[in-house]
This record gives C-alpha cells, sequence and structure tokens, in this order.
C-alpha cells in the first residue's frame, strides 16, 4: 500500500490563541502541547502584505519586534544608509519612524537593500509568538499559493496558521486568508492528505468559499477595514492586499525575528 503524506492545518486566530508549549505540568495521561513543523503567520490588514511587498522589491530584509525599546536597540546597532524604521500603531504611522505599514510606501526605491525594522499593533506580536517554530513563513492574499507550495515542499506534516486580529480579538480578514492558504494547501497537495486540525481551520476554509469571488468586499466589511476606511484614503492599500496570488516571494524567518525572501 503506498504510504500517503499528511498535512495538518491548524488555526488560530491571534497570539493569544496558540497553545502554550514547553514548561508547565501536564495532566497524567494528557498529551504535552509540541511547536508544529512550520507556522504561517498572517496580518492581512497590512503587516504581512507590506512584509511580503518589502521584500519583493528589494528589502534585505525585516526584522520584526513588538516591543519598540527592542526595534531601538536593534536599529541603533545598523548602518544608518541600510536601515529603516516602520512602525504602526492604531493604524498610523508611529512618530519619528521613516515608514508606517503600507505596502504601498515600501517602493523598491525606497527600500531596495535596505533591512526594515518593523513593529505593529498585532502582526509583530504574532510573528514574536512562534518565533521557535523551525519552519517560519508570513503569508497575505498575494502570495498564498506560494506559501502553500512551500509548505508542502517542505515536508511539515504539522502546521499552524496563525492570525493577529485585533489587540486580541477575531479578525475576519485575517481568518479569511487562512483558509486562503489551506484551499491552496488542499488544491496544490495532490496525492497528499491535507486536513483541518481543528474547527477555527474549518471555519476559515468555510469563510474563503463564501468570499473568494470578492476577497476586497471582505477586507472592506471587517472591522479592522473599517477601521482604515475612517482613517481615509486606504483604497489603493485595500486593492494591493486583496489581489490574491499577485506575488510569488515567501517571507521566510532566517533567524530570530529575522524574514528574508525565500
Ligand atoms: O495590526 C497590525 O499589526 C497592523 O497591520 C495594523 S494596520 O493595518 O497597519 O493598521
Amino acid at each position: 500500500m503506498p504510504c500517503i503524506a499528511a498535512v495538518l492545518i491548524s488555526y488560530f486566530p491571534t497570539s493569544e490563541c496558540v497553545p502554550a508549549v514547553g514548561g508547565g505540568t501536564v495532566a497524567p495521561g494528557a498529551v504535552a502541547p509540541a511547536w508544529p513543523d512550520a507556522a504561517v503567520v498572517i496580518d492581512v490588514l497590512r503587516a504581512t502584505t507590506t512584509i511580503a511587498w518589502s521584500l519583493a522589491n528589494g528589502a534585505e530584509a525585516i526584522e520584526a519586534f513588538a516591543d519598540l525599546a527592542e526595534l531601538e536597540a536593534a536599529a541603533s546597532a545598523w548602518p544608518a544608509d541600510k536601515r529603516l524604521r516602520a512602525g504602526e500603531r492604531g493604524g498610523k504611522r508611529l512618530e519619528g519612524f521613516d515608514l508606517g505599514n503600507s505596502p504601498l510606501a515600501v517602493t523598491p526605491e525606497l527600500v531596495a537593500g535596505k533591512r526594515l525594522f518593523m513593529s505593529t499593533t498585532n502582526g509583530t506580536r504574532s510573528l514574536d509568538r512562534v518565533r521557535p517554530v523551525e519552519l517560519l513563513v508570513t503569508a497575505c492574499l498575494p502570495n498564498r499559493s506560494a506559501v502553500a507550495q512551500r509548505l508542502l515542499e517542505s515536508g511539515a506534516q504539522t502546521v499552524w496558521i496563525v492570525g493577529s486580529g485585533w489587540e486580541g480579538d477575531y479578525s475576519l480578514e485575517d481568518s479569511l486568508a487562512a483558509g486562503a492558504v489551506a484551499a491552496a494547501a488542499m488544491d496544490l497537495g495532490a496525492g497528499m492528505a491535507v486536513t483541518s486540525g481543528n474547527d477555527e481551520m474549518v471555519a476559515a476554509l468555510a469563510l474563503w468559499q463564501q468570499w473568494r469571488q470578492d476577497p476586497e468586499g471582505c477586507l472592506r466589511v471587517a472591522s479592522h477595514g473599517q477601521r482604515l476606511i475612517n482613517l481615509g484614503d486606504h483604497d489603493a492599500d485595500f486593492r494591493c492586499c486583496a489581489a490574491v496570488d499577485s506575488l510569488t516571494i515567501v517571507p521566510t524567518q532566517t533567524s530570530p525575528g529575522v524574514l528574508e525572501a525565500r
């Protein structure tokens, strides 16, 4: 009987939903949670879209920080002509930073050859949460098929997709993209048994089925989409963030917190 490779994909909508791994006591008979073979971090609006576009436009790397003091220390130690600080809180650029968090702003003229030291409200927290996972990549709607292909090629049998949400709450757009990545893995994984590992993954796949013909509509109806609409002038960001399969780049963690194009 041929051996069929199996991939189990689970979805955790926010960093707070990620199971605790290591430490603590485990009840008799219970299995201690372990890190998966691969993790995919998603922040559709807009951190992981901006990360993908920065690398596509020639940035040397993105170094992500949940903590601003740590960002400042690392950025200061980097050559001034090779660094940019990208910071966002509440949808707005942080004062004194070179960039906010728009994928439209990371033009080749600005980012080529530079390292972006980045901190955002939610996305960089999710990245921080799964740093120890051996294969850590970021996904957005533009690179969802490229990410799915990478997962399948990696031989990972357990995959966690981690959304960013908003300050601990569920977000529609990250769940849409989680469904989009898993659906691509199921389509591309001919001969592999790609299955959902939890109810959240099943629900995300259903969400993708519901909105796959109009992803931008889903982003606009989402509460963070509404937040950006209320801040004004984000139409181009919505179009960019909703452009499914427009990029082939897979931002991949190469050392703790550092993402490079792979
Ligand atoms: O929450 C985040 O990390 C950001 O991506 C939010 S925003 O789209 O830049 O407002």
